[in-house]
């Protein structure tokens, strides 16, 4: 059945995707959230549309959350978990790294995740216990032992407070690796951890559509995907990193109380 589920979600992804790069209008209505740099555009709430009007056809008992406002129980034990437009920044600037993601979870955690790139095309995906694949072909993480020779991405909140803390935790890890990049989508960030574009990624803050599809997607490609101390990835921290690499990542995070505001 998961097949079937895989399939339907990357059609609904394709056609999210076609959306939001064929019909992005000259002027985008905006709206701000949780801060004046929080930002919703109309393009975040057609795409949200359109995607629970896709799967809801095809499964019109399931659940779905969406960042945008879709928020129904269902009755079939499976939830839709959505993010139409993660690195909504990078799509008001014009900036090509954003994606839609698209999670399905059920009572056990997720069950199939798919990651596209609108400008890009590329689309990444995962079925549980059945590997990563970006583009229909196989994905590995890196395997890097050394944490001063790992390239990492994070990314930063909204909150100019909780920012400060983040550019706190930086200015200590960033002496003890390679480099950081930051993309501005954590689902991209955790999508290129699993294809070996970073070795590792850390951010606190994400929501469960930030980390849903591009979480799955980490781990079937050969990543450890949780928090700090035994507890599961989430909005406290969430570190994405080879096994060999995990520990002393985490560590560093921790010493640095990366975790807290
Ligand atoms: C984004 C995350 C990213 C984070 C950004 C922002 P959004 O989600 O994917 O990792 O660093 O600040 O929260 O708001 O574009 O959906």
């Amino acid at each position: 059945m998961t097949n079937e589920l895989l399939t339907l979600a990357t059609d609904a992804a394709r056609a999210a995707a076609t959306l939001l790069r064929d019909q992005r209008p000259s002027t985008l209505q905006i709206a701000t959230k949780s801060t004046a740099t929080d930002v919703v555009t109309d393009m975040d709430h057609a795409a949200e549309r359109l995607l629970v009007q896709q799967l809801r056809a095809a499964r019109p008992d399931d659940g779905f959350l969406g960042e945008e406002g879709a928020d129904e129980q269902g009755t079939s034990g499976l939830t839709w978990v959505l993010d139409p437009i993660d690195g909504t920044v990078n799509y008001l600037y014009g900036i090509p790294g954003y994606a839609v993601s698209i999670g399905l979870r059920d009572g056990s955690g997720m069950v199939i995740g798919v990651v596209c790139n609108p400008v890009s095309g590329e689309l990444w995906s995962a079925q549980r216990g059945q590997g990563a694949f970006l583009d229909g072909h196989p994905i590995r993480v890196n395997e890097p032992t050394d944490l001063a020779m790992a390239l990492l991405a994070t990314g930063f909140g909204y909150d100019a407070a909780r920012r400060a803390r983040q550019a706190d935790v930086l200015r200590s890890v960033l002496p003890r690796v390679r480099d950081i990049r930051r993309f501005g989508a954590a689902s991209l960030d955790l999508c290129a951890v699993a294809c070996g574009r970073v070795d590792a990624y850390y951010e606190r803050g994400l929501k469960p559509w930030d980390l849903a599809a591009g979480g799955l997607i980490a781990e079937e490609a050969g990543a450890r995907v949780d928090g700090l101390a035994g507890r599961p990835a989430g909005e406290d921290l969430v570190i994405a990193a080879p096994q060999a690499l995990f520990g002393p990542l985490a560590e560093l995070l921790a010493a640095n109380r990366a975790a807290e505001d």
